[in-house]
């Protein structure tokens, strides 16, 4: 929803952006079991890991289902000579059941390699023709946020959408560096409004006319990760990509996505979030920028409504954000920032990437820095970081921190 209601307004106003006023806080320890006992080895978080995760998925994003039984993949359609010869296009239509559900997922691969690609699999937030001017992808026909200046009429897609933010997309840097791009408009799975769960996926897996939900079912971010892993599915039948090497990246709330679909899924090799801010990789504890009670009133349906019961007693939750970047361990996660993206809390960011930390160093792992980072300097240990200049935005500059770092762990 674009327009913020009045009490909305008023949270936002409450807004705290001065260091000196985030409250003092203690973090749940990732390294302490639900008995009160402590995880000393690696082999102790593997026995943890899952406590974590039930508590996100009951308390936070809700829980998701598996593969829906009846899915099909069908190659829609196919270019060997897109971009002028430096990709091969195709797009991928994944049907769930015979009523219409369905995803597409768009896929760049990179041209002249002899062994399967490494890949980024992301969502993206204006439909796959967005992410680049390229005519020959197909036209997204999804309910869409935007207006005409977007080229969205009547929530959807015209001509004029074609390539609007391909700023955000480096398609032929990552073509070049020997990776292919997957992505897939999160409309497909869930329209970004609050419906009722009535559109997108959720329908699949409820009976119509089922009594209220309960406090743990899933909302948008679940069904939007579920999303990925349905994309990742595809992925591992595709003789092109290496499945055993895609990357699960998002921007903002796409970025919160991506963390949680990472930690429901080891398959993904690697875990990016872009300045996901709250609910994503942000700690919730600190209350600086956006808050737990604020996107709860923004967005009802992105979590599941347990957590709501943590609007202003985020101290009360059993989880904080730095326990979701260490389900990623231990496999290689990014955490990226803006500088002037105060609202998603850059300092909080950091703090819980290196809270996340001793959840590595039991795997023989580090970080590699104990302090915030300057302004574009990125740290690229097991755990990745930076804080860019400028605004909330996904760029260059961090296209080219996510490939160094994926060269790094995955080449
Ligand atoms: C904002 C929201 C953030 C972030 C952002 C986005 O309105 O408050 O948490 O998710 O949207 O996704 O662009």
């Amino acid at each position: 929803r674009d327009d913020p209601t009045e009490s909305e307004a008023m949270k936002r106003m409450e807004t705290n952006y001065d260091e000196g006023k985030v409250p003092d806080y203690r973090l749940p320890d990732p390294l302490t079991f639900a008995d009160g006992t402590a995880v000393v080895t690696a082999a102790g978080w593997k026995r943890r890991r899952p406590e974590v995760l039930r508590l996100f998925e009951t308390q936070v994003y809700g829980r998701m289902p598996g593969p829906y039984a009846d899915t099909r993949f069908e190659v829609t359609a196919e270019d060997g000579n897109a971009l002028g010869g430096r990709a091969r296009r195709r797009e991928v239509t994944v049907h769930f059941g015979a009523g219409g559900a369905a995803i597409n997922i768009l896929i760049y691969l990179p041209v002249g390699r002899e062994t399967p690609a490494p890949c980024f699999l992301t969502l993206n937030f204006h439909g796959n023709h967005a992410i680049h001017a390229d005519p020959g992808i197909s036209l997204s026909t999804q309910w869409m946020r935007g207006d005409e200046a977007h080229g969205v009429v009547d929530n959807r897609a015209t001509e004029a959408a074609r390539g609007i933010v391909s700023s955000r997309w480096a398609v032929e840097r990552i073509l070049e560096r020997g990776y292919a791009l997957a992505s897939i408009y999160y409309g497909d799975l869930d329209p970004d409004y609050d419906d009722g769960f009535r559109n997108g996926v959720h329908p699949l897996f409820e009976t119509p006319g089922d009594a209220a939900r309960g406090g743990e079912e899933w909302g948008a971010i679940s069904a939007w990760a579920w999303g990925m892993h349905r994309g990742l599915d595809y992925l591992e039948t595709d003789r092109e990509i290496d499945a055993g090497r895609v990357v699960a990246m998002g921007h903002s709330r796409l970025g919160k996505t991506a963390l949680w679909a990472g930690a429901t899924d080891e398959r993904f090799a690697l875990v990016i979030s872009n300045a996901s801010g709250c609910g994503g990789a942000a700690l919730s504890r600190r209350r600086f920028g956006e808050t737990v009670a604020i996107i709860n009133a923004s967005f009802p349906h992105w979590f599941c409504d347990n957590y709501s019961k943590y609007n202003d007693k985020e101290n009360t939750c059993p989880v904080d954000q730095h326990m979701l970047i260490a389900l990623a361990a231990p496999r290689p996660v990014y955490v990226a920032s803006a500088e002037g993206d105060r609202w998603a809390d850059p300092n909080g960011e950091f703090l819980s990437a290196l809270r996340a930390e001793p959840v590595y160093k039991l795997f023989g792992l580090k970080f590699g820095t104990t302090k915030q980072p300057q302004v574009n300097q990125p740290v690229h240990g097991r755990i990745g970081y930076h804080v860019r200049a400028g605004k909330h935005d996904v760029t260059d500059y961090d296209w080219n921190q996510y490939l160094d770092f994926a060269d790094k762990h995955l080449k």
